[in-house]
């Protein structure tokens, strides 16, 4: 199997064996063996996950289909401790499949691109910092445009207060 490769998105607001969440996000970072990391940022939480998340995007290379790396990435989030848990609720740790180099994938599972990322900055400020260039097979925008819109549209992630 060949040089497929994977943008993937991770996440944590709870602390886990490894430590703080961010101390949580290097540990499964490093885990995976990736080509490159991005920064580890702290970001307020979107929706009603309460305490602000680290967040951070790698990028790896991998030969299998997008379900065979979900299976993989899951087994990983149990082995930091993720335990079911409410949608939207506190999360050890959370692995998302952002982008795939050979495009698209859907089935009832599994949605790649992430159906979400495009309006989300704590994925795409660091996913910019790794590949700016790559292009969403969906909308033909590049990350670095898709979060320049996301930016344009989120005064709040621009660092103006809510009030
Ligand atoms: N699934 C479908 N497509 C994908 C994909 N591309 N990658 C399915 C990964 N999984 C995908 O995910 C639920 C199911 O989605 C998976 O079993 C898979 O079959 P999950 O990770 O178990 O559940 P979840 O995390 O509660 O749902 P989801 O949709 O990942 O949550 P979100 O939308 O990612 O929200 N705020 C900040 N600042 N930073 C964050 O990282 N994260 C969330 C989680 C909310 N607010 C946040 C952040
Ligand atoms: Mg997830």
């Amino acid at each position: 199997m060949g040089n497929t490769s994977y943008a993937i998105a991770l996440g944590s607001n709870r602390r886990s064996r490894y430590g703080s969440p961010a101390e949580t996000v290097r540990a499964a970072a490093e885990a995976l063996r990736p080509l490159a990391v991005s920064r580890i940022r702290l970001t307020p939480a979107l929706g009603p996950a309460g305490r602000s998340f680290a967040n951070a995007a790698l990028i790896l290379a991998s030969g299998g289909e997008p379900p065979e790396l979900l299976a993989e990435l899951k087994a990983l989030e149990h082995s930091f401790g993720r335990r079911g848990g409410r949608r939207w609720g506190p999360r050890v740790l959370d692995l998302d499949i952002i982008l795939w180099s050979q495009g698209t994938w859907a089935d009832p599972s599994l949605s790649v691109p992430h159906p979400q990322f495009r309006t989300r900055t704590f994925v795409l400020e660091p996913l910019a910092e790794l590949v700016p260039g790559w292009r969403d097979p969906v909308s033909g925008l590049t990350v670095r445009q898709l979060l320049t819109r996301a930016r344009a549209a989120s005064p709040v992630d621009r660092g103006i207060p809510r009030t």
